[in-house]
């Protein structure tokens, strides 16, 4: 049967796993659907139906992350008590409830009614990249809509700004001068303000450009910048190497949300059809071992991990490649501990955790990626430039872009770090999660409305 792998974000022939039915996935739903369908040529009724699986599946979503809130809440008492660090204001926190969180997902349903426009905004946007009716998946609308929602305070805040200031008359240099400060104050970065600013300066100079051609400028522009590290990678996307050792190991500063990155991606290899491992590398909490774990239960994915106090890092990746050599798995994700760029006893042991991974399996396909919180801006970019000596760098992933979000830092990333951005996190769901493509990202960050 055919299966959807999501890293490669198309259907693939079907492949031996024992997931395979859980994978009879709303993609396969809607794909036999738009089969039925497109020779009618009818893409209204398509569309009706297309969204009426969506809302249900969107439905059935959020009583699964209502529960996964609660597990999460009982493990964040735990990690509190072994810690047994009380932050006096947190402690004097009353404990979110269920009615409470029931509450909270409610009023994210109030916004269920911006759905039509987010379906339609997000078929246009996967239609204008050329997909066609039976490629496009539930997955990718319902990711698409929440990505432009997630977007929206950065949205706000640049593009209301950027449409008052285009008008409807061509553009002048004054209103170019706003751009720039508009493109700083989104984080995108000097280098890639400059890089964007020159080029539209330079074509003002040759020619009038209306307020429309304008915005499409900039956003061929900001992609461009985008892919520009994308392309040097060689992979439009980062995909595992199905029949070969793949290791992925997440790094990055406190609380920017390696450990939920990690499950969102066992998640999708499991989704997708992939073999995967975890590997708990950090030692540094007792709590850190069992949020891990909860994370490998909620896809049956096996974790390998030292629950001895300071056990080192690298002996639990030792212990974790062997057993992934021996099992043949496809991915092997490693969780470790959020660290300071600025402590070098602790950047070190990062670069001890590379040099086991590249004695002990010197064939492995190895990513070593940078989670970035996207709301810390700036802070970001000096992470990422940072890690990326340390720790070798090949990608980064860019989360929280659901909260208070400032999506111009994976502009900054990709023009100053010159990383590719592989995936994007907006939401806590083991869903939230989905392999980054600029054309997306800068639509969502630069929808009209
Ligand atoms: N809203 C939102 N919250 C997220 C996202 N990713 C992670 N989080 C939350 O951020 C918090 C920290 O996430 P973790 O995954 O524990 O972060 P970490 O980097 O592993 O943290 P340390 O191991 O302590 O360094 C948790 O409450 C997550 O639920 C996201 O994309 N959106
Ligand atoms: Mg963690």
């Amino acid at each position: 049967m055919m299966v959807y792998d999501e890293f490669k974000r198309k259907n693939i022939d079907s492949f031996e796993d024992s997931h395979s039915d859980e994978n009879k996935t709303a993609s396969s739903l809607i794909n036999n659907n738009l089969e039925n369908t497109s020779n009618h040529d009818d893409s209204l009724q398509w569309a009706k139906e297309a969204f009426a699986r969506l809302k249900q599946q969107q439905q059935e979503k959020k009583s699964d992350v209502l529960s996964q809130k609660l597990i999460d809440q009982q493990l964040e008492i735990q990690k509190k008590s072994s810690e047994n660090k009380f932050e006096s204001s947190e402690e004097k926190k009353p404990l979110k409830t269920v009615t409470d969180i029931e509450n909270s997902s409610k009023s994210q349903d109030s916004q269920i009614s911006d759905i039509d426009e987010a379906f339609t905004w997000s078929k246009g946007v996967l239609e204008a990249q050329g997909q066609k009716a039976e490629e496009i998946s539930l997955e990718e609308l319902d990711w698409l809509g929440r990505l432009k929602k997630g977007l929206e305070k950065s949205r706000q805040r640049f593009v209301t700004g950027l449409l008052e200031k285009l008008g409807d008359d061509p553009l002048t240099p004054d209103v170019v001068d706003d751009l720039e400060t508009l493109l700083l104050r989104a984080d995108a970065g000097v280098a890639a303000t400059d890089q964007i600013l020159d080029a539209l300066r330079r074509r003002l100079n040759e020619e009038v450009v209306d307020a429309n051609e304008g915005l499409r400028f900039l956003k061929e522009k900001l992609c461009d910048l985008l892919d520009k590290p994308i392309q040097s990678s060689g992979a439009d996307l980062l995909v595992p190497e199905r029949g070969s050792l793949n290791i992925w190991l997440l790094v990055g500063v406190n609380g920017v949300g390696k450990t939920t990155t990690l499950g969102k991606l066992a998640n999708l290899a499991v989704r997708s059809g992939y073999s995967a491992l975890i590997a708990a590398a950090d030692t540094f909490r007792a709590a850190a071992v069992e949020q891990v774990k909860i994370w490998g239960n909620r896809s049956g994915i096996q974790v390998v991990a030292n629950t001895t106090a300071n056990a080192d890092p690298a002996a639990v990746v030792f212990d974790a490649i062997g057993a992934a050599k021996s099992k043949g798995v496809d991915l092997l994700l490693v969780d470790t501990a959020g660290r300071l760029q600025t402590k070098h006893n602790l950047m070190e042991e990062l670069q001890k955790v590379r040099r086991i991974i590249d004695r002990l399996a010197p064939d492995a396909r190895v990513e070593s990626l940078l989670v970035l919180d996207s709301s810390q801006g700036q802070n970001g970019l000096r992470q990422a430039m940072a890690f990326a000596q340390s720790a070798g760098l090949t990608g980064v992933v860019i989360t929280k872009l659901d909260g208070t979000s400032r999506g111009g830092v994976a502009l900054a990333v990709a023009s100053e770090a010159k990383l590719p951005i592989r995936f994007i996190g907006a939401g806590e769901g083991i869903r939230d999660l989905r392999p980054f493509k600029s054309f997306e990202f800068v639509e969502a960050l630069l929808a009209k409305r």
